[in-house]
């Protein structure tokens, strides 16, 4: 098991290597090897507004946003999403996808179910929670490791789902089934 945990870690720490060669601007946390402990993380951010639904912007006065921090040492993504305006909240999940496109989900970060959205949203995902994909464009979401590489090169997204359940869709703030509030995730 501590085999598997330090292989990850190496491996977690190459992706970041290459990623920093792309974007210079990248700030990674914890690979220093030293096996202390404790600092493996990096934190991602997101804004959410209707202006970024693909493939149709949607109106709407609601807005939100978010941290995803990537544990490598937990081997988890914890995702803190605060909203504001939004009615009939039905889903909220993480895609794979550029910003000009929409891609399918990766992550169920809310569910019918799930009770009523909260204005602050938490949630932890594990590798087993992942649903693979591929994004229209070809961007690939097939294991975990992979995830947290297309979220740190910015090709994921949050995309919250509302539904007032009348037809016709897509009649409002409340009322946009394939999204009313989207964000890319980036540094
Ligand atoms: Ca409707």
């Amino acid at each position: 098991m501590i085999g598997f945990i330090s292989k990850k870690k190496k491996a977690w720490c190459l992706a970041g290597g290459i990623a920093a060669l792309l974007a210079p601007a990248l700030s990674l946390t914890g690979c220093d090897g030293g096996g202390g402990g404790g600092d493996n993380v990096v934190n991602m951010r997101s804004t959410l507004d209707g202006q970024q639904e693909r493939p149709t912007p949607r109106a709407t006065p609601a807005s939100g946003s978010a941290i995803v921090q990537l544990n490598a040492t937990n081997n988890t993504i914890e995702v803190f999403v605060n909203t504001q305006g939004l009615t009939n909240v039905v889903a909220a999940h993480l895609h794979v996808g550029s910003t000009a496109e929409a891609g399918p989900v990766i992550f169920d970060l809310f569910v019918p179910g799930d009770g009523v959205f909260p204005a602050r949203l938490r949630k932890t995902l594990t590798p087993a929670n992942l649903k693979p994909g591929t994004s229209p464009s070809g961007i690939t979401a097939n294991s975990f490791d992979e995830v947290l590489n297309r979220i740190q090169e910015g090709n994921t997204y949050i995309n919250i789902h509302t539904n007032d359940n009348v037809a016709p869709p897509n009649s409002g703030p409340g009322d946009f089934p394939g999204g009313e509030i989207r964000g890319q995730v980036v540094r």
